[in-house]
């Protein structure tokens, strides 16, 4: 059994139907979807916003390649294509493996380059800290320690002022 972190954006098309799509490929392996947020764009500043939002997931079976396997599954059914030329860039859906835990609730560490575990910007991204304390206030990101610590400390702490909570949007309300 693993539990996965998954973080989800998307900034081009139709962003909350991009979302719910991901949240729905992953079946019941979903537990936990957080609210949603638009962000503006982290990185490479010149694209629209993003919608962003975290899911927590477990499964009896899948190993850390498998969620790697379901992210990308997930960005292919989005219509994602890739621009070698800007890794940060716009994008129809992004799903990341922010962070897997193994059967005795062990962190997941792996610096293999197609899959490195924890995620390596996961630390200095609000919103993915943000999304992901909704749903794990106590959570800990592996090797970096409390989200809520890591959340308040600069420069995060004030991108975390500009991510704007969409309650109105909501991932699981099938209305
Ligand atoms: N993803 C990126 C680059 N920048 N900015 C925001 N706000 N949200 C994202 O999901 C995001 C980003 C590359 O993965
Ligand atoms: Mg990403
Ligand atoms: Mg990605």
């Amino acid at each position: 059994m693993t539990r996965a972190v998954l973080s989800l954006g998307s900034n081009l098309g139709d962003r909350l139907g991009h979302l719910r799509s991901a949240v729905e490929s992953l079946g019941d392996a979903v537990l936990v979807v957080s609210g949603v947020y638009e962000t503006p764009p982290w990185g490479d500043t010149d694209q629209p916003a993003y919608l962003n939002a975290v899911v927590l997931a477990q499964d009896a079976a899948a190993t850390p390649g498998d969620w790697l396997e379901r992210a990308r599954d997930a960005e292919r059914a989005a219509g994602r294509t890739r621009d070698p030329q800007r890794r940060f860039g716009p994008r129809t859906l992004d799903v990341d493996v922010v962070a897997v835990w193994d059967d005795d609730d062990q962190p997941v560490l792996s610096d293999d380059p197609e899959l490195i575990l924890p995620h390596p910007r996961a630390h200095l991204r609000a919103f993915v800290l943000r999304p992901w304390i909704d749903i794990q206030p106590y959570g800990r990101l592996p090797g970096h320690g409390w989200l809520t610590d890591l959340l308040n400390a600069e420069p995060v702490a004030g991108d975390a002022l500009e991510l704007r909570p969409r309650p109105d949007l909501g991932i699981e309300s099938t209305t």
